[in-house]
């Protein structure tokens, strides 16, 4: 025998499947957020880093995942745009120019394997 779903039906399967949808949704679907950093955020140092390194909780995507460093005035200090160590598919990493007291802002840009973008910025300070 034949059931056509009439709209009323249609209307309660939606009603039901949304809430399910939306509470899966932050576990099935993660984005990838920074787990940890080195230098750590608001890091105060006496030795000027070579390297900036951030360990995500996910997968990114290595085109479209950046890390620059600048000073306090804009100027870029990190070399390229960053770029995930072979082998890795969750560090973010990017070299440095020889850099003197000062503040300096990390932005991090990534898409997750599930396609999703995240960013941020963070600062550490040179003493
Ligand atoms: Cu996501």
């Amino acid at each position: 025998m034949n059931h056509p779903m009439t709209p009323r039906t249609v209307r309660r399967i939606a009603g039901l499947l949304l809430p399910i949808l939306f509470f899966m949704g932050p576990a099935a679907f993660a984005h990838a957020f920074p787990e940890r950093s080195d230098p750590h955020v608001g890091a105060r140092l006496k030795v000027p880093p070579r390297l900036v390194t951030i360990w995500f909780d996910a997968g990114i995507e290595p085109v479209f995942s950046h890390l620059i460093v600048k000073s306090r005035r804009g100027q870029k200090v990190s070399i390229g745009n960053g770029f995930i160590p072979k082998g890795s598919h969750t560090i973010l990493e990017t070299r440095l120019r020889p850099i003197g007291p000062g503040v300096y802002f990390v932005y991090w840009s990534v898409i997750a394997f599930d396609g999703h973008h995240t960013e941020g910025r963070w600062y550490f300070r040179v003493r």
